[in-house]
């Protein structure tokens, strides 16, 4: 992408235009060139959305509901941009077009900004450039921001970090409370929703997620709340966005807003100057061809990786490598 493609592209999402804002996503998604001024010229703009993350088991209803608080968040004249996260159908653009028939009413809004990716199969690669996706959404100006995320382990963890608030989505069926504790649900929380409450036993899971929570430690005085939905007809999901305004209400006052917005900021630094040395590193000749010489040596017996690692930092920069050589 040209240099004078990316500015006129900015200048169009600043203007309002939604082709740009895609546009602009596919780049900082895809890490093509020009991703960094992008992300530097948009950074002003950024910090005004409200994110939240919303995950759970497959099939609880996370994108019956996405739509539904996408509408209650349109019916107070708030526009809102929606992150899906595929971590199954990777490329294949079924998400897409799933929610599209779902959500027709949502795609032809222009008030909503939907935006599906697939995960990569790499661990990790997702979250990093969710992140950034949502980035670019906020500077286009969207008020919410809606990600959502099949509860399957790392990800979800890493969606938790990204977002203001997270929403866990449970279901009465599944009946897995233990399972929800083991995946670390409880931990990332900060409002829960029994969904599916049509059905039997959505009052008993209720109750049994209120245990737990008050067996854990109230975190920085904010008691989860839970609420109960049935996303198909509606039900509850007023009050639910209710609840997570709360939960961003709350941040704001206690001051947590300002803390999670600095180490987000420390966390994203440290990460872009780890992601550039190992670039500089590992693309270097002499770094490589040191490399692949190391390894021979190492499997003959005539070195260990830890002394390779030395010698490759004592290359890199001669005085680090002094010093891990001193210790
Ligand atoms: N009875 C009932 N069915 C629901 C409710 N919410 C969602 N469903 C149904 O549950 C099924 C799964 O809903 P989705 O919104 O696709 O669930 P999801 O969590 O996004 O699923 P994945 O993204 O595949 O993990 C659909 O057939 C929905 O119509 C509800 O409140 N009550
Ligand atoms: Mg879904």
């Amino acid at each position: 992408v040209s240099a004078l493609t990316v500015s006129s592209l900015l200048e169009r999402l600043r203007a309002g235009d939604r082709r740009a804002c895609a546009r602009l996503i596919s780049i900082v998604e895809d890490e093509a060139e020009g991703t960094t001024e992008i992300l530097n010229e948009l950074y002003p703009l950024m910090g005004r959305a409200y994110r939240i993350g919303i995950t759970g088991p497959p099939g609880a209803g996370k994108s019956t509901l996405v739509e539904k608080l996408a509408q209650e968040c349109r019916s107070r004249g708030k526009t809102v941009g929606i992150v899906a996260v595929d971590p199954t159908s990777p490329f294949s653009g079924g998400a897409v077009l799933g929610d599209r028939v779902r959500m027709p009413a949502l795609f032809t809004d222009p008030g909503v900004f939907i935006r599906s990716m697939a995960t990569r199969g790499g661990m990790g690669g997702l979250a990093t450039r969710t992140k950034e996706v949502c980035d670019v959404l906020d500077a286009f100006g969207v008020d919410y921001i809606l990600v959502e995320t099949v509860g399957v382990g790392q990800v979800e963890l890493d969606i938790a970090s990204a977002a203001h608030s997270t929403l866990v989505v449970l279901v009465p069926e599944s009946g897995d409370s233990i399972q929800v504790m083991k995946a670390g649900l409880m931990e990332i929380g900060d409002v829960f929703c029994v969904n599916k409450s049509d059905r039997q036993g959505a009052d008993r899971l209720v109750m049994a997620i209120q245990a737990m929570l008050e067996l854990k430690q109230v975190r920085n005085g904010w008691m989860p709340p839970v609420v109960k939905t049935s996303a198909t007809d509606g039900t509850g999901t007023g009050e639910l966005l209710a609840r997570l305004d709360e939960h961003r209400k709350y941040l704001g006052d206690s001051n947590l807003l300002v803390a999670r917005r600095k180490s987000s900021i420390r966390a994203e630094i440290r990460e872009l100057v780890e992601a550039r040395l190992r670039r500089e590193i590992w693309t270097r000749t002499d770094v490589s061809d040191e490399l692949s010489l190391l390894v021979e040596k190492v499997f003959e017996g005539g070195s260990t990786p830890y002394r390779a690692a030395d010698e490759i930092l004592g290359l890199v920069q001669p005085d680090a490598g002094q010093e891990v050589r001193e210790k």
